[in-house]
């Protein structure tokens, strides 16, 4: 009986509140300062540590494209960043997620430069994170759930994800995220450039790079082969942890996503 109701719930309001709790992102409370996210304005931003050696995702992601993308692309973005504040001591202790959400505090010379350039590196400090090598399998739990209820099942979701990195125009990233409206349910996003879901106030659970730099050297120009080749790597226990954690309304989920524990003393 209690399946038959469940089953022909829908989305009445009584029904919605016998589902799993999702709490909606609200972009007004993005990210508040706190005594973390305030460096001094000394401080740098400093290219976080891969948290795997070079050669760990192979033969997924190759060595070399490890090497190349983390050691210069990431690399670049972060010195120029750094380059870009150099004048703007005000900037200077700002974390890079801040200043990413925060277009309006910027001058407009350096607008776009901060954008592109605080973009690229909270995004690769989020994908980095997002894989593992000791990865793939499937996700369990909550997030489990919730990608089933979403999308179907777990294949399905996949080729959606492939789907929209493939339609994705020019350089961008695809992500898996907690919508800011309905009730924080699961969307595929994509994003140009260096922008991030963040920026609309969704809360990202997986993130893949679909830059050219991303797979070039291994799949040249082959971007659906690399999304396909790329879930033996998919760090779900990380996705679940972002999932089950941004459950949590507060403003600590946002923090240390750009870099606030990375700034170094200069
Ligand atoms: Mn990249």
């Amino acid at each position: 009986m209690a399946k038959m109701a469940a089953a022909l719930c829908g989305s009445a309001p009584k029904c919605l509140a016998d589902r799993p709790r999702i709490v909606v992102v609200k972009s007004q409370r993005l990210p508040a300062l706190s005594a973390e996210t305030v460096g001094t304005a000394d401080a740098r931003h400093a290219l976080p540590a891969l948290p795997y050696p070079l050669a760990a995702l192979e033969p997924h992601i190759d060595s070399r494209t490890m090497a190349l993308h983390h050691g210069v692309h990431h690399a670049s973005y972060v010195a120029n960043l750094n380059s870009a504040l150099e004048g703007f001591p005000e900037l200077r202790g700002r974390d890079a997620q801040w200043l990413l959400l925060n277009p309006s505090k910027m001058p407009l010379s350096i607008r776009t430069v901060i954008r592109n350039n605080a973009g690229g590196h909270v995004n690769h400090s989020l994908f980095w994170r997002a894989m593992s090598p000791a990865a793939g399998g499937e996700p369990t739990g909550p997030l489990a759930d919730a990608i089933e209820r979403e999308f179907g099942s777990l294949e399905q979701f996949k080729l959606r994800f492939e789907e929209a990195g493939i339609k994705l125009f020019g350089s961008g990233w695809v992500w898996l995220a907690r919508a800011q409206q309905n009730r924080g349910r699961l969307q595929i996003y994509t994003t140009p450039g260096h922008a991030n879901p963040m920026m609309q106030g969704h809360f990202p659970i997986l993130v893949n790079d679909v830059w050219e730099h991303a797979y070039y050297l291994k799949h040249q120009s082959r971007r659906a082969e690399y999304l396909r080749g790329w879930w033996p790597v998919v760090d779900w226990e990380e996705a679940a942890r972002r999932f089950e954690g941004s459950d949590l309304f507060s403003e600590r989920r946002w923090e240390g996503e750009g870099g606030s524990v990375r700034m170094e003393a200069k």
